[in-house]
This record gives structure tokens, sequence and C-alpha cells, in this order.
């Protein structure tokens, strides 16, 4: 029975049409139009904009709450909810959703909802697709969070299975193989992670780590205190730190979430495990073998560690 519905979950995943663009995969809810027209290009940058990129599931809501935490920065409310203001929603189809996002999505787009300065801005974008030189223009600070593939495809899999009735879900063998082969939803994951850990201090990027997060987080804290010029004692940093456990976060889902019921089977579940290594439940070792040989090693060749346990 379970074999059953993973294979006709795999035969309805491969009719999603993807579409690509400078190398990286759009999911159809992306307005084609806008992303082949580069329309983030006329995107107004504000000085003071702090932007948080990340691949999907590599902790992005996590350093989303966490800045929220460490300053006041102008999110956008709705519906009694709120979240930051998300990029690519500028390249939504605002068509296909009529709920509350998608409420939100075509107030931004039409430019009806006014978000005041210092904006909190995420995306799970490409650099490619990123206005990255528009952004320097204004001295906009950008922190890219990474996490190690393994987790991150392992997450992937969770959150897909309980996304729009499982749209984009697929069995966990099939998300192996996507992943592998680059055809995860924002993906490939290699060149999107690769490209972004190139960036630094000279294009007012700090990067940071789901893993060393969860090591250290006022390390972390302080660090992102420093880049951002935000004055913090250790005392607040110990505080914020505990504001930010996966257990508290758990209790307010609304403060970070702009989703309505039922897009996700359960909300409540966004913050799964918020562990590092959980992969290790997920992965048959010859999998884990093949991320090792086709991931790891590209990883190494561009200087790049993760780590795949806790410490
Ligand atoms: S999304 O949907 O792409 O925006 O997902 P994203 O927020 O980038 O990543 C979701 C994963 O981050 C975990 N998470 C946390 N871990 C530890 N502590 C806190 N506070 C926290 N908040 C979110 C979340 O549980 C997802 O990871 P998994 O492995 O699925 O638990």
């Amino acid at each position: 029975m379970a074999e059953h519905s993973e294979q006709a979950r795999d035969a309805r995943w491969s009719t999603v049409q993807y579409f690509e663009h400078k190398g990286f995969n759009f999911s159809p809810h992306f307005d084609k139009q806008k992303v082949e027209n580069d329309a983030l290009s006329t995107f107004q940058w504000r000085n003071g904009d702090v932007v948080v990129s990340g691949f999907p599931k590599s902790g992005t809501t996590w350093l989303c709450y966490l800045l929220r935490n460490m300053a006041d920065f102008g999110i956008i409310y709705s519906g009694g909810r709120s979240e930051a203001l998300i990029l690519d929603w500028f390249l939504m189809d605002t068509h296909i959703r009529t709920d509350l996002r998608g409420q939100v999505t075509r107030q931004l787009q039409e430019g009806q909802l006014e978000i005041v300065s210092p904006r909190l801005i995420k995306t799970h974008l490409a650099l490619p697709i990123f206005p990255l030189e528009q952004a320097k223009t204004k001295s906009v600070k950008v922190i890219h969070i990474s996490r190690n593939p393994k987790d991150v495809a392992a997450s992937s899999y969770h959150f897909y299975q309980s996304l729009f009735g499982g749209f984009y879900a697929s069995s966990w063998e099939k998300t192996v193989d996507t992943f592998l082969s680059g055809r995860m939803l924002y993906g490939p994951w290699l060149q999107h992670v690769v490209q972004w850990k190139k960036l630094g201090p000279k294009d007012n990027v700090l990067q940071v780590t789901y893993e060393e997060m969860k090591t250290d987080l006022p390390l972390v804290i302080h660090k992102i205190g420093q880049f951002l010029s935000i004055q913090l004692s250790n005392d607040v940093v110990n505080k914020i730190a505990l504001a930010c456990s996966a257990d508290e976060m758990k209790k307010c889902v609304h403060k970070y979430f702009i989703m309505d019921k039922g897009v996700l089977d359960d909300e409540s579940k966004f913050i799964r495990k918020g562990v590092i290594g959980d992969w290790k439940n997920q992965f048959l070792v010859a999998q884990s073998e093949r991320f090792d040989e086709e991931i790891e090693r590209n990883l190494q060749e561009n200087g790049i560690k993760f780590q795949y346990e806790p410490l």
C-alpha cells in the first residue's frame, strides 16, 4: 500500500513542470515572464535593508526570527501574522494563489503594501537571479545561511510531503535522485551554494551556517551584531539565543509565518526536528555514499566544508 502511494506520488511529481532560467529551477508558482525579464532588476532597494539568503530548508526562517529579535525590522503583517518581506514573491504568478499569501504577494507587486525601514528581506534565489549589484549601490547587507546537503535533502523531503497536499512531494528514493541531478526546486543545490559562498565582506555578505548556529548561537549573534553594527550585551545575546530555540519558536508560528491553514498539512510541524544529523534517520548507506561521491568531493574542490553531525 505504502509502495503504491509512493509510486503514485512519483508519477504525479514527474508531471510537475519546472522551468529553468540562468541554470536554476523554478516551480510553476513563478511567473516565467517576470523571471525571464529579470523583474527584480527594478526592485527598489533602500539603505538599511538586511537580506537573509539561503537554499530552502537551510534555516532561513530561523535566521530571520533571530534578526527580528536582535533589532526592530519592518515586516509584513497580514491576517494577524507576520513575516519578513520575501523577495521571491516579486517573481510569483499572482493568479495561482488566492489565499492569504497570494493576496500579500499581489499587494506587494502592485505597490500597495508599504513596509517601514529597515526592512528584513528573505530569499531562496540563486545568485544569478539575485540583483546583487543593485543591492550594493544601497549598501544592503546580506547574511547567507547554508546547511549540510544531507540534512537539507532530508528536511526538503519531509517539507514537500506536507506542502500543498504533497504537490511537490516524491518518494525518498526519488528525492535523492532529484537532489543529486540538480532538479530540486531552486536548485541545483551545489551550484546555488558554491556561488553564494564565494561572496564575502567586499559584497557586504556575511556567511553563517545552520550548524554553527546550532553549536554556538550566542557566538553567531555576536558575529551578526558586529556585521550590522548592533550593540548587544552578553545578557541580551543569551536571552535572544533562548528565545530563538526550536522549542520557543514552535510556540509562536504566527510570528514568522504568513500562510493560510491548509497550505501545510500541519504548520505547527514547520519546525520539524531542528537538529544537525537527522539525515541519518533517512539515508541508506548507499545513498549517503552517493552524496559523498557526487557532492562532498565537489564541495571540497571549492574549499567548502560542512558539519554533518553534532559536535
Ligand atoms: S524554508 O521553508 O525553506 O524557508 O525552510 P528554512 O526555514 O530555510 O529551514 C527549515 C529548517 O530549519 C529548522 N529550524 C530550526 N532549527 C533549529 N532551531 C530553530 N529555532 C529552527 N527553526 C527552524 C526547521 O526545523 C527545518 O529543519 P528540519 O531539519 O526539517 O527540522
